[in-house]
């Protein structure tokens, strides 16, 4: 038997034991959708705010090929640092931990591990979804069917608006993954607080999704749900505004033949050149947001 390489760190465990609410993170945003050092910022930040809700924060990553469910500050800022780190998904997290890689773990990888560590939500930025132009390039992100399949709450921005949202939503409903706008009755858009899509389901309390998901549960239902959570108004680029940057930095990727899993990265690094930072401020500020969000669905789930 394989021994599996995974340390839950002790405050987690801890909290977990005794039935206390944990939020997870995820660590793809750290090491390939941020800059250094926002991105080691953003993490501890982000960390701080879940303790404040009275949540315990687990932050997830593969370093040298152990899973980590939870890393310490040091931990934390020497992923932050780390040049070359893989972007790992459900078809890779297992390469990295039998070769001794480090990596982030994508919004798939982390629930994954969440499911395995038993944390039943997740605090993201964006989703990965179906990318513009997929009905050549196939590109559809493992996060839409690692939802269908591993129970976890995943509490995020909406689908990335680098995205296509209405395709992203048809694949997620044929998977059947409940996608909940909090108290929206229209789809975030990620920098933007709505889109023209309407959000399939509303709820407004952090209460109301605990328990939609216990019923779920009790209907022998499996897999996650997608919270999309609006990013504050103050921290919002309005949608028509962020349409130029999105389809200037869409056609950069296209001309340089950007694929795979280096589209993503690359689409947010270059519209956070073209926006002059702002999107990178939305960005932190959403992910803060939805890390409120999430601890108090996280303390509705235990009470
Ligand atoms: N949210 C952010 N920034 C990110 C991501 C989410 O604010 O970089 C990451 C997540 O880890 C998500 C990944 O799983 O982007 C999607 O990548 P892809 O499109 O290649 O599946
Ligand atoms: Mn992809």
């Amino acid at each position: 038997m394989t021994d599996l390489p995974l340390d839950i760190a002790p405050d987690v465990a801890e909290a977990l034991a005794q039935r206390r609410p944990v939020v997870a993170l995820e660590s793809t945003i750290i090491t390939h959708g941020m800059p250094f050092p926002d991105n080691a910022a953003m993490a501890g930040d982000v960390e701080d705010i879940i303790r404040a809700h009275g949540a315990t924060p687990a932050t997830i990553a593969v370093m040298e090929g152990r899973l980590k469910v939870g890393l310490s500050r040091s931990e934390r800022d020497a992923l932050a640092r780390t040049r070359g780190a893989m972007k790992l998904s459900r078809a890779d997290l297992a390469f990295a931990m039998a070769t001794g890689a480090t990596g982030g773990t994508t919004v798939a990888a982390t629930m994954i591990a969440a499911a395995r560590a038993g944390i039943a939500v997740f605090a993201t930025g964006g989703i990965g979804g179906v990318h513009k132009g997929a009905e050549h390039s196939f590109d559809i992100s493992a996060d839409l069917t690692e939802l269908a399949a591993t129970p976890v709450i995943v509490v995020s921005a909406g689908a990335k608006a680098i995205l296509d949202v209405p395709k992203t939503l048809e694949v997620l409903e044929t998977n059947g993954v409940p996608v909940v706008g909090f108290a929206t009755d229209t789809m975030p858009a990620f920098w933007s607080r709505s889109s023209p899509h309407p959000a399939p389901l509303t709820i407004g309390t952090a209460a109301g999704i605990a328990r939609f998901q216990a019923m779920r549960a009790a209907l022998g239902i499996g897999g996650g749900m997608l919270i999309a959570n609006p990013v504050p108004a103050e921290d919002e680029i309005p949608a028509g505004e962020m349409a130029g940057y999105i389809a200037a930095a869409q056609a950069e990727a296209e001309a340089e033949g950007v694929s795979g899993k280096a589209v993503t990265p690359f689409l947010l690094a270059r519209i956070v050149e073209l926006t002059g930072g702002r999107s990178l401020a939305t960005n932190i500020a959403l992910v803060k947001n939805n890390a409120r969000l999430a601890a108090e669905i996280a303390a509705a789930l235990t009470a």
